[in-house]
């Protein structure tokens, strides 16, 4: 019937436009990948797509769940960090729990930092801005001290 295929058409070219758009948006949603949680009393937590370069415009938050809950020590070991530096730290940073007194950026290989927490899950966020895209971070952690309960 005339009519029908004339209604037909329109809809298939249509259909296909916007299967098409689909696949090519497909790629581009990077800041809609989950973030990565790690579990365990010791391992490591690393970037997105460590050791390739993290992307911009994001924040990229680690959930690290012990084992037990604390109060408890957690040593850190920057064991490869390489993140954009600005003073203050103002580009990108990395918090360890939110805590915006230490921010760190910079490239610092080796470094050691304790983290003192009460429960049994601490974070890493990696906060980038706009440009300068670097490797970012493998970190490895253990538990140091746990506090016995009697
Ligand atoms: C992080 O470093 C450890 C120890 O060198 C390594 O085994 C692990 O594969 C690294 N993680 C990634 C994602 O490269
Ligand atoms: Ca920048
Ligand atoms: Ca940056």
């Amino acid at each position: 019937m005339p009519l029908s295929s004339a209604l037909f058409l329109p809809l298939v070219l249509f259909v296909s436009v916007v299967t098409f758009e689909f696949s090519l948006a497909d790629p581009e949603v990077s800041s809609a990948q989950p973030d990565n949680n790690v579990r365990g009393n010791s391992g490591y937590i690393t970037s997105r797509n460590y050791p390739e370069n993290y992307p911009n415009d994001e924040d990229y938050e680690v959930t690290v769940t012990l084992d037990q809950a604390g109060p408890q020590t957690v040593e850190l070991t920057l064991d490869d960090f390489d993140v954009e530096r600005c003073t203050l730290c103002d580009c990108d940073n990395v918090l360890i729990n939110g805590d915006g007194s230490n921010r760190l950026c910079g490239v610092k290989n080796g470094q050691k930092i304790s983290v003192d927490v009460a429960g049994d899950t601490f974070t890493v966020t990696l906060h980038t801005d706009d440009d300068v895209e670097k490797r970012g971070f493998n970190i490895s952690y253990n538990v140091e001290q746990g506090e016995s309960v009697c």
